[in-house]
């Protein structure tokens, strides 16, 4: 039970000094207006006070005057409180909302709209469940990013593509499920870290999920989006784009032919019939098999805009992935570069596209490894809405049996200079509009939930659902304020466990990093599953994904005179920092140049050692984390404790295979022994 609440447990709060000074503050509410999100909202606050505070509030209609707490939208309200600074809130979007204790200590609750007032009273919920002194509060607080968004990877037959977390809550048999209630407190989980907007289904949309858009589903689809609607999140499909073909009775999906455009304006009136705040589509095309303007020689502009027109007398979104690179490619010719490839496709095409369609750029050219660069699109498209894409799921961070806290990557690369602008002109002022005066922007990630119990499969992995939506709330929060944030709302306020956990969550990705593909080379994974290590199961294959380890040397050439050119997409001074083996960061070496073994890195020591280091250096660690973790038996219940045990176990094991394999393998391809003279088999 306690690993299904996540982090709105909602403990009692035992500590009698606390209580006795706040009680009264808790004892009624008042709700102005109504509206299903209100309602969402009061339902929240009347369960988190009730549990907390073992005390149920009284719930007045009208009698605003003795209510402890007030909430209520902005236009409804202001005029009873003088209070409200009314130019302050005037400047405020949508989204915004203010805390504010008032005359006779009543807490008014106010948000520009009902969803706003939900996230509001989150707010309150979350400063109640850190036990934070709520006395004197004035709040005002605005998301940072307009979009916030997460792709489920969800399959009709209840599969999760690239899901480590048991099987969908949206989907099973080849239908919609009827089991509404988990989708609705997956929505409650998602409204709490302010998310907004969810695509429901796979990206890769196979035969059966093309039809989502047909009448034969779109009635249940609806029920979703009632569900999400009182939550504040839109709902967006993934198309597939040989709709026309493969449910209209058409012989083309051309863009640019009248019928496939008539079809696609008819499509979009007869969803918002449905769904009359459908949030838009997502589209994965030309990419990976999938279908695309490619087909027909237009470009990726021509097929965005066509989905764009229809959706645009409804206020309907396309969201356009960047993700598109040639998977067939041939690993002899050296020339061609995956990392290369969305900028070279995208950049051409910037100002061609209509003004309700956003490119989703991977955070890193590659394909979510553990370390890559930051991708270069970001910053070169001055004239498209652009959002950027995390993956939440662990895919190639060890799939939720090996713990990886991704927080301290994403900020990094929300934190990352593109220089498109000068300096200071950061990811993360591209992604929230600011620095280009985008018209739509965001941020979104893939999903790590599935119908285990705990919804994350490993319960460490709550943090990375709960980091991502707080991060991209406000970019300017701190890892070590996230992360402590979600242990104390978690485990509750035990300092020992909290420096526990904390310590294990902030050193767990750059211990992952330490015993996998070394100097951000990426990919020794085993292909298709993509788990454990296998150092050349891509090395040979039409993927695009190499490290050319040869008896020499190790890495790939990506510089500007000798490599593949790739630094160069880079603004100055990246592209300078990059191509030059004196200046590029040690942790990307591989990913930008070939070496040999013998290089060596910043930190003096040479490329062979460091591999031989970082890997026995990583499977101490995880001994290390098991010992940490094992200080808690007894600390915390017993289900979330073995829970994260057994998974401990398991990442030792996948740690050690790592190790050796990735040792071996370079002892054997170089015959440099290692400086300490530890066993390599
Ligand atoms: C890769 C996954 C693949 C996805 C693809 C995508 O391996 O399953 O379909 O990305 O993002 O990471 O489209």
């Amino acid at each position: 039970e306690k690993s299904y609440a996540c982090w709105l447990q909602y403990e009692r709060i035992e500590d009698r000094e606390w209580l006795e000074n706040n009680k009264s503050r808790f004892q009624s509410i008042v709700v102005i207006g109504n509206s299903p999100i209100l309602n969402s909202a009061l339902n929240e606050l009347n369960l988190g006070i009730r549990s907390m505070f073992d005390n149920e509030p009284t719930l007045y209609k009208k009698r605003v005057e003795e209510a402890s707490i007030i909430i209520g939208i902005y236009d409804e309200i202001h005029n009873q409180f003088k209070e409200l600074d009314t130019n302050r809130m005037e400047e405020l979007n949508e989204e915004s909302y203010i805390i504010k204790t008032i005359k006779n200590e009543s807490l008014l609750l106010v948000g520009k709209s009902d969803k706003a007032v939900l996230y509001a009273v989150h707010h309150l919920l979350r400063l109640l469940q850190l036990r934070e002194p709520i006395e004197h509060l004035d709040i005002v607080e605005s998301p940072k990013n307009q979009l916030r968004m997460l792709n489920q990877w969800d399959n009709m037959d209840g599969s999760i593509e690239r899901g480590y977390s048991g099987k969908s809550i949206f989907y099973e048999n080849n239908r919609i499920t009827k089991n509404l209630g988990r989708i609705k407190d997956y929505a409650r989980f998602l409204s709490s870290v302010g998310i907004n907007a969810i695509s429901i289904n796979n990206v890769n949309v196979w035969k059966l999920e093309t039809k989502l858009i047909t009448n034969e589903f779109l009635p249940d689809v609806a029920n979703i989006a009632d569900i999400f609607r009182s939550y504040g999140i839109k709902i967006f499909l993934s198309i597939n784009f040989a709709s026309p073909i493969e449910i209209g009775q058409l012989q083309t999906a051309d863009p640019l032919d009248p019928d496939v455009i008539k079809w696609w304006k008819n499509k979009a009136e007869e969803i918002y019939n449905f769904i009359p705040d459908f949030g838009g589509f997502v589209v994965k095309a030309d990419s990976e098999h999938r279908p695309g303007p490619f087909t027909y020689n237009r470009n990726h502009a021509d097929g965005a805009n066509l989905l764009a027109n229809a959706l645009k007398p409804y206020g309907g979104l396309v969201i356009w992935r960047c993700f598109v690179y040639n998977c067939l490619q041939d690993w002899r010719d050296r020339s061609t570069d995956r990392a290369k490839a969305a900028y070279d496709h995208f950049k051409p095409l910037d100002g061609e596209f209509l003004d309700n369609v956003i490119l989703q750029v991977k955070n890193g050219p590659m394909d979510f490894q553990v370390r890559e660069p930051v991708s270069p699109l970001f910053g070169a498209l001055e004239k498209t809405n652009q959002m950027l894409e995390f993956q939440i799921t662990q895919e190639y961070t060890g799939q939720q049996k090996d713990l990886c806290f991704l927080v301290p990557l994403w900020k990094e690369v929300l934190e990352y200079d593109t220089y498109a602008k000068g300096k200071g002109s950061k990811v993360k002022s591209i992604v929230d509009g600011s620095l280009f005066g985008f018209k739509y922007s965001g941020i979104c990630a893939v999903s790590n939930i599935g119908d285990d119990e705990n919804w994350t499969g490993h319960t460490l992995a709550q943090a990375n659902l709960y980091g991502y939506g707080r991060l991209i709330w406000n970019p300017d929060l701190s890892s070590e304020a996230i992360t402590e944030e979600w242990i104390r709302m978690t485990f509750g306020e035990d300092p020992f466990i909290i420096e526990q956990i904390k310590s294990m969550l902030l050193e767990s990705w750059s211990i992952y990093e330490n015993y996998t593909a070394p100097l951000g080379i990426g990919w020794m994974v085993n292909p298709g599953h993509h788990y454990g290590p296998n150092i050349d199961g891509y090395e040979y294959s039409v993927w695009g994904t190499y490290h050319f380890a040869d008896r020499d040397g190790i890495g790939v050439d990506r510089s500007i005179d000798t490599g593949t050119g790739y630094a160069n997409q880079y603004f100055s001074p990246n592209k300078e920092i990059y191509n030059s083996l004196d200046t590029c960061p040690d942790e990307l070496l591989l990913f930008f140049h070939h070496v040999p073994y013998g290089h060596k890195l910043k930190t003096g020591v040479t490329v062979i050692q460091h591999i031989y280091d970082t890997h026995f250096k990583g499977v101490e660690q995880v001994d290390k984390l098991i010992k940490k973790w094992s200080t808690l038996k007894g600390k915390i219940d017993e289900a979330r404790y073995s829970n994260v045990q057994e998974r401990l176990i398991l990442q030792l094991d996948n740690a050690k295979a790592w190790r050796d394999q990735i040792n071996t393998y370079f002892y054997r391809k170089s015959g440099i022994a290692d400086e300490k003279k530890r066993k390599i088999y």
